[in-house]
């Protein structure tokens, strides 16, 4: 791998670093994996270094006094700061551990929404949320008696701005909503959106899925309150995600889960909690998984972010401009200056399974459904689409077996 200049980066040579890339998925077929916004493939540095915290310094963290203990203490902890670093947030103690996107999103919702918000009280949402930023304000909703407002997104696939700024007149407690939609690909004007959430008092959360993993983010500069994200999506493994969250906000929060590792003293009928982070670590954490997760960062970085973003352009404006061949196909979301590596499509009288099905027949991985992103399929009228996804080991080559795999589609069907 080449330092982190502005040449581009050489992905014969990255393909290299991910064992799965090698594979043939049937004899003679190579494999075409397009499905990246679901899960990224693993470079070998980030199995290995899992692999040898296993064999070498395996122990439970923050308990034990042996070397080991010692060891794994630091393997998680460094991992903490290396991922704090890589968002630019400013203290490592304001990155929690979590499981993932999901369950970072479920903290804010349980721990800052039961305290905060009381019947009546509103939170602002969009039409193309994750249903990962759906169901936990529903649920809360339910619960506290909320309201639940929601930005439309336009034919066009970007959030309707104008309807944003009449909603805020009706001052909600939080404006929730994510960095990119990992069905339209567009990349929400989120500095804008905050700066706007904040002036009505909103406190704002972010879901950066699909935006950590594909170019660089600045927590600071954001000035987000709440910015979750999943390891499994950015050449970490699965199984460990990240909350970032306000210092002050995260402090004066009650801890999400009970149990070890999140106290301070405990007494038979109350305790004192932790400090942040570990006020939200309950249990022994995903210590290997947090070493995964720390050595994908220093893989992404080795590469560099915007080298990896620039990349992901010139493969989305290729394969939108191939698809233009394909008769009968219609791109949903953003053109591609305003969008970022993923493309949902359909194909006219073709179900979106079968495109799938008939792209895996020629070894080409993509998406089929609705990609947990239902409500925006409804608004859009379609039951499902089918989306390529790409990321920085993917070549034009890729994307030239997908569109002859389209056009084969397009043949078995006519
Ligand atoms: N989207 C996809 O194929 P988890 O599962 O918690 O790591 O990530 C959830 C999530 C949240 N927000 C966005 C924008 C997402 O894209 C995802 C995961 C995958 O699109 C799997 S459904």
């Amino acid at each position: 791998m080449t330092g982190n200049s502005n040449t581009r980066f050489d992905v014969q040579q990255v393909r290299g670093d991910f064992p799965v890339l090698a594979r043939e998925i049937r004899p003679g077929i190579p494999l075409t994996y397009l499905d990246s916004a679901a899960t990224s493939q693993k470079p070998e540095t980030v199995i290995q270094a899992m692999s040898t915290y296993y064999q070498e310094n395996n122990a439970n963290i923050h308990r034990g006094i042996h070397k080991l203990a010692e060891e794994a203490t630091l393997a998680y902890e460094t991992a903490r700061e290396k991922i704090a670093r890589f968002i630019n947030a400013p203290a490592a103690d304001q990155l929690i551990f979590t499981r993932n996107t999901t369950e970072s999103i479920n903290l804010v919702a349980y721990s800052w929404g039961r305290k905060y918000l009381s019947a009546g009280d509103r939170i602002l949402l969009t039409e193309m949320e994750h249903h990962s930023n759906l169901i936990p304000w529903q649920l809360i909703a339910g619960e506290l008696d909320l309201v639940l407002d929601f930005i439309p997104v336009t034919s066009e696939g970007n959030l309707d701005l104008d309807v944003y700024h009449d909603l805020l007149k009706k001052n909600p407690k939080l404006v929730a909503l994510t960095h990119m939609s990992n069905v339209l690909g567009t990349i929400n004007p989120l500095k804008e959106i905050i700066r706007n959430a904040k002036s009505v008092g909103a406190i704002t959360l972010v879901d950066g899925a699909q935006s950590v993993p594909h170019f660089p983010v600045d927590i600071a500069n954001l000035e987000v309150d709440f910015y979750a994200f999943s390891a499994h999506k950015m050449c970490g493994p699965t199984g460990i995600g990240a909350l970032y969250g306000r210092k002050d906000l995260l402090e004066n929060m009650p801890p999400f889960l009970g149990g070890g590792e999140m106290i301070k003293r405990v007494e038979l009928r109350s305790f004192k909690a932790n400090d942040i982070p570990h006020k939200f670590e309950a249990g022994t954490p995903a210590i290997a998984e947090a070493v995964g997760f720390g050595a994908a960062v220093d893989y992404l970085l080795e590469i560099g972010m915007d080298r990896i973003e620039e990349h992901e352009k010139l493969l989305t404006n290729y394969t939108l401009e191939k698809l233009l061949d394909v008769p009968d196909l219609t791109v949903l979301g953003p053109p591609a200056e305003e969008k970022g590596g993923v493309v949902a499509f359909y194909i006219k009288d073709i179900h979106a399974h079968d495109v799938a099905q008939i792209l895996d027949g020629d070894g080409i991985a993509v998406r089929a459904g609705h990609h947990c992103a239902q409500p925006l399929h409804t608004k859009f009228n379609l039951p499902a689409t089918t989306r390529a996804s790409m990321y920085l080991y993917n070549t034009i080559e890729d994307i030239d077996r997908f569109i002859a795999g389209l056009q084969k589609v397009r043949d078995i069907f006519k």
